[in-house]
């Protein structure tokens, strides 16, 4: 299956017009059409040898205002009651490869993608960090730190360790524990 064409939402016609019609009374975004198009970039998220069971995909929306951002992952590590839910720093990072070492298992992707010399959390590619719920995680946001353009060819990379949004120069969110390299589609 094309990767850019899973994880679509679907909804049923008369409740997508409908939706459609109320967002465009509110916002800009008519969010539940742009969410069934193709993305302009994704990427396609896989686990260290660690963490096999990581896969998702991270797809990007190119608009006016910014980037949309869509993240749906399965497999990521549980925590153990309800009051451990894991939280996982989430980055775009410079690097182009998700090869690894002995020390870092995707150590190609580098650090953060960071155009303008910021610090962190500043970082162009400084994304929200995700919250684990069972093992799956799903976050949608805007962001205007880069375009599409500029992030295809990087990486997308999942830590084991919550985005503190201070400690530079990564936020202290561990090690990388799954990685994805983002792609444009082939038109
Ligand atoms: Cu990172
Ligand atoms: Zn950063």
């Amino acid at each position: 299956m094309n990767a850019f064409h899973s994880f679509r939402i679907q909804y049923p016609r008369k409740e997508n017009i409908a939706m459609n019609r109320r967002m465009n009374c509110s916002s800009q975004l008519p969010m539940a059409y742009l969410l069934q198009r193709q993305p302009q970039a994704a990427a396609v998220i896989s686990g260290s040898d660690e963490y096999p069971d990581i896969y998702g995909l991270v797809k990007f929306y190119q608009l006016r205002t910014g980037v949309i951002v869509y993240a749906e992952i399965s497999g990521l590590p549980k925590g153990s009651d309800s009051c451990s839910g894991m939280i996982f720093g989430f980055h775009i990072h410079a690097g182009t490869s998700c090869t690894g070492n002995m020390n870092d298992p995707f150590a190609g992707a580098m650090s953060h993608y960071d155009r303008d010399k910021c610090t962190h959390p500043h970082h162009a590619g400084d994304l929200p960090p995700l919250f684990g719920n069972s093992g799956k995680a799903l976050s949608i946001f805007l962001t205007n730190r880069f375009t599409v353009n500029e992030i295809i060819g990087r990486t997308v990379i999942i830590h084991d360790n919550a985005d503190d949004l201070m400690t530079q120069p990564s936020g202290n969110s561990g090690n990388k524990i799954a990685c994805g390299v983002i792609t444009a589609p082939a038109r």
